[in-house]
């Protein structure tokens, strides 16, 4: 990276003994800048624990609930129903149903997926993805039918944290997961574990033959990229690129331009340091590992993401929007090209899970439900 005008201010500064005053954003970080909302914010419904949603094209949404529940609520009627079949989902910590999307021809083929913490031997537990048929019923609710279980993360380990469990798919049809690293660091690095991985599959879970480490055999096939920390948001943008935001550690949180073989250097690199104290070098240090498009610190926690694509709101078309959990925030990223920006904050006074771009281009959310949040289905209404 390209010293800037600040950091060699800060570099002259400690080179000349003097008191350097590391401002609240720093040289290539973000600057949290609290913008007036353009929507008005409605309490649609509470749910228990949400992770995730996604549209149907009916317009009804399923929701999963961490402990194992599948919903099925319709905007239209208020109601909720129930989508019998999950599995058995380790829950605890970070831990349960994870998300769920549908397969890009599910209007033929009624095809679901759905991640979720699965216990192994032990006290261990790992993420894994299943797909089933949807099959609703006449009363508000259905059930997956035929589910198989199409990848899971490999070695199943201790702990509660850091599943990572995101799901999408391409404009190619192609299976993306977010493999984080289990609070295990080491892993990340590790062509032999598929954790800290961002994995790329076909829509059965088969490896795909153009995969970049497809030679070395193994999980290592699977893998698209890696040296990733706890990516709880994946989207695509307008011209297919993959981008990633990563929850990181203390003052390290990044958003990410996913390519094909990349190492983004977690635990080796990253702009934060560990939880205890103990400093990690910086991108900076080490240019042969990927560094982020942004780094956070402050940090915002992030959870979700869509890249907006509808036009109900003035300058967010082809947007990043993140929630921002313990920022209480929804973060609006802009883009240019390979480029990415923090260019706008809304301070949402609760911890942001989840976010979904509706059928007419209204943008919904998920409050956290946990740490004594309420869980609220929110919907993001434009201001006229
Ligand atoms: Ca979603
Ligand atoms: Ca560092």
């Amino acid at each position: 990276m390209k010293p800037t005008a600040l950091s060699l201010a800060l570099a002259t500064l400690l080179a000349t003994g003097a008191a350097a005053i590391v401002p609240a954003h720093a040289a290539g970080q973000a600057q949290a800048t609290v913008a007036p909302a353009p929507f008005e914010v409605v309490e649609v419904q509470r749910f228990e624990a949400p992770w995730a949603m996604t549209f149907l094209p009916d317009g009804r949404l399923l929701v999963t609930e961490m402990a194992g529940s599948l919903r099925l609520f319709d905007p239209a009627s208020g109601k909720v129903g129930s989508v019998a079949g999950v599995p058995k989902v380790a829950h605890g910590g970070q831990g349960g149903l994870g998300d769920v999307v549908l397969h890009p021809r599910f209007a033929d083929n009624q095809l679901v997926y759905i991640s979720y913490s699965e216990a192994g031997e032990g006290g261990t537990a790992g993420a894994a993805v299943a797909r089933a048929k949807l099959l609703l019923d006449k009363d508000g609710g259905g059930q997956l039918d035929g589910l198989q279980v199409i990848w899971r993360q490999q070695p199943k380990v201790s702990g509660q944290g850091h599943f990572g469990q995101r799901i999408a798919f391409d404009r190619d049809g192609k299976l993306w997961i977010s493999s984080s690293e289990r609070q295990k660091f080491d892993p990340a690095q590790d062509m032999k574990a598929n954790l800290g991985k961002m994995i790329r599959l076909n829509d059965d879970g088969s490896v795909p033959s153009d995969n970049p480490f497809v030679d070395q055999g193994g999980v290592a096939a699977q893998v698209w990229s890696l040296g990733h920390r706890n990516i709880l948001g994946v989207a695509f943008d307008g011209e297919g690129r993959l981008w990633a935001h990563e929850m990181g550690p203390k003052g390290g949180d990044e958003l990410n331009l996913i390519e094909r073989g990349a190492n983004y250097g977690y635990p080796i690199v990253s702009n934060g340091d560990h939880y205890d104290g103990k400093p990690i070098p910086d991108h900076d240090t080490r240019p042969e590992f990927h560094a982020p498009a942004v780094s956070w610190n402050p940090v915002i926690s992030p959870a979700g993401f869509v890249i907006y694509s509808g036009d109900r709101y003035p300058g967010w078309t082809g947007s990043g929007l993140i929630g921002g959990l313990s920022s209480k925030s929804l973060v609006r990223i802009a883009f240019d090209g390979t480029n990415a920006r923090e260019a706008e904050r809304y301070d949402m006074g609760r911890r942001i899970r989840e976010v979904e771009q509706g059928p007419d281009g209204t943008v919904w959310l998920l409050e956290d439900g946990t740490r004594d949040a309420k869980g609220w289905l929110l919907r993001l209404d434009p201001k006229n």
